[in-house]
């Protein structure tokens, strides 16, 4: 590997993994417990796609994130208490309780919103790289969408206005192999969905998404190219879901063509990898124990500060809404 990341950078770089980790474990806490309205879609298994993506970016860019969005927000910093407060339903969210988990954002960090809608994130993030142009900033935008919204119309005509127009963007594509129970490879062509920067004459290329430091490398490059006028990059990201496609899915449908294809993956979690890359670097185990201690303590005072915060009053069920 060419780039090597600074000795403070691996620290920052286990620091987020772990947080999403614990983030998105006590999230399947709440819903199991029923404290949770509705579903959320887990990134558990992905950590290391939007840890890396992320650390090459500027504070100022912008993010356009798919219904699987809260592992994208952590890794931009956003407060973990308020994306708690946000998944129950409570008035201290980000969106004061009306987006929930399908529809996390923050503002704040750049994070345009999350997306129900399969694809909708990539035009947005697409009009966010044109609106850096039309103003003149050096602004990049990212999107982060799965491998079946590569299958959507809308995925296509982005890509092709983006490259047209050399706009600032870079498409990461999140492979996980599944688009709810449908295996891509039994509905798509290509082995690299990468490969489709072909048909646009951009650059396309796959990075092992298990690992944070060959997604940082992959995406440092495609924002340098993006940021210095050259235009949209697609890097696929080869990752996997550790549960089914939400909380409520056993998503038992893995183990149709390969029995152990979900144990494989597990046994690459992207977390303890990286963690065994931090005592490479001379990292002492104490240093180690120290950084997860203090993600354990956000994410408590985070659950603890969710639970507690109250829901909306009913007058508020007719405010920031457009019609
Ligand atoms: C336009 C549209 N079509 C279908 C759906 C139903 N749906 C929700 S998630 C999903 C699968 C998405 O798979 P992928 O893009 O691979 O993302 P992943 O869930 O694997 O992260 C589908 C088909 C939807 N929400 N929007
Ligand atoms: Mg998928």
């Amino acid at each position: 590997m060419a780039k090597k990341l600074t000795k403070k950078q691996y620290a920052d770089f286990y620091e987020t993994m772990y947080k999403m980790r614990r983030f998105e474990e006590e999230v399947f806490e709440f819903y199991k417990k029923g404290l949770m309205p509705g579903l959320a879609h887990l990134y558990l298994g992905e950590e290391a796609v939007a840890t890396g993506v992320c650390a090459a970016l500027n504070e100022d860019d912008y993010i356009g994130s798919s219904h699987r969005g809260h592992g994208h927000l952590v890794a931009r910093g956003a407060d973990i208490n308020r994306m708690m407060a946000e998944i129950l339903g409570k008035v201290t969210g980000y969106s004061r309780g009306k987006g929930g988990s399908m529809h996390i954002m923050a503002l704040d960090k750049g994070i345009l919103g999350a997306n129900g809608i399969v694809g909708g994130e990539i035009p947005i993030a697409t009009g966010a790289a044109y609106r850096a142009v039309y103003k003149g900033t050096t602004q990049v935008a990212v999107s982060f969408f799965g491998d079946s919204a590569t299958n959507e119309g809308v995925f296509h005509e982005s890509v092709n206005m983006a490259a047209a127009w050399k706009l600032p963007c870079v498409y990461v594509i999140e492979n996980n192999l599944y688009g709810i129970s449908v295996d891509i490879r039994d509905v798509t062509n290509t082995e690299h969905l990468a490969d489709r920067a072909k048909a646009y004459d951009i650059p396309g290329v796959v990075a092992d998404g298990m690992d944070a430091e060959a997604v940082y490398e992959a995406a440092t490059e495609a924002v340098a190219r993006a940021r210095g006028g050259k235009g949209p990059s697609i890097i696929e990201c080869k990752t996997y879901r550790w549960q089914g496609h939400h909380v409520g899915d056993p998503g038992d449908y893995r183990q149709r063509k390969d029995r152990k294809e979900k144990e494989n993956w597990m046994a690459r979690c992207p977390v303890a990898a990286f963690r065994g890359r931090l005592s490479d670097e001379n990292y002492k185990e104490a240093e180690i124990s120290a950084i997860e201690a203090a993600v354990e303590n956000a994410i408590r005072a985070a659950v603890e500060f969710a639970i507690d915060s109250p829901y909306p009053d009913a007058s508020e069920a007719f405010t920031d809404i457009f019609v």
